[in-house]
């Protein structure tokens, strides 16, 4: 396993929309080995692979509670909402590409998704409270979408140059 660099704004490739995954080969094994531990090491509760420079449709999380609790590693490859639900909730998101900056964001507060497997095989669940959010919230990054593209354009601009001329500053 190996952590790697997590690509922040303004990183173009955070607007990329990624590739879905054929096979499960052991290169894509590596990668979500690589994507848990990053996550882990950051920490995060999850991770697209765009955030990692890896254009694919894969997702890691882990929603077990800080400490203690066992470690709930999960992988999702190719995921796709089926069904929203229509009630909303409001949920504070932080996003490791945006880093310390959070924002209340509303979604719907459960979904219905599928995904394959790291055994290829195609499954199905539904997500509610924080894991609809997270699921929603990584989904968006396979589609080039960021949480502060739902807020006001106010606020979207003032966080973007922010990041903007921060990334100037280092060079
Ligand atoms: O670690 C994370 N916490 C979080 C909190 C509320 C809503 C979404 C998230 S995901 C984020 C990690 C991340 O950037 N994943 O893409
Ligand atoms: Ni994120």
């Amino acid at each position: 396993m190996a952590i790697r660099e997590i690509i922040i704004l303004p990183d173009k490739q955070l607007r990329l929309v990624s590739k879905p995954i054929e096979k499960v080969t052991a290169q894509v094994r590596k990668l979500a080995d690589d994507m848990l531990e990053t996550m882990y090491d950051a920490p995060g509760i999850g991770l697209a692979a765009i955030q990692v420079a890896e254009p694919l449709r894969l997702i890691t999380m882990d929603l077990s509670k800080k400490e203690g609790e066992e470690k709930a590693p999960r992988v999702f490859i190719n995921p796709e909402i089926l069904s929203v639900s229509e009630e909303l909730s409001v949920y504070e998101e932080g996003c490791l590409s945006i880093p310390e900056y959070y924002e209340e964001v509303e979604r719907p507060a459960s979904v219905r998704f599928r995904y394959m497997d790291l055994d290829g095989k195609m499954r199905e669940e539904e997500a509610s409270d924080l894991f609809a959010t997270c699921i929603q919230h990584e989904i968006d990054h396979l589609n080039g979408v960021l949480f502060v593209d739902y807020l006001s354009k106010l606020k979207r601009d003032r966080v973007l140059k922010k990041f903007t001329k921060a990334a100037k500053r280092v060079g």
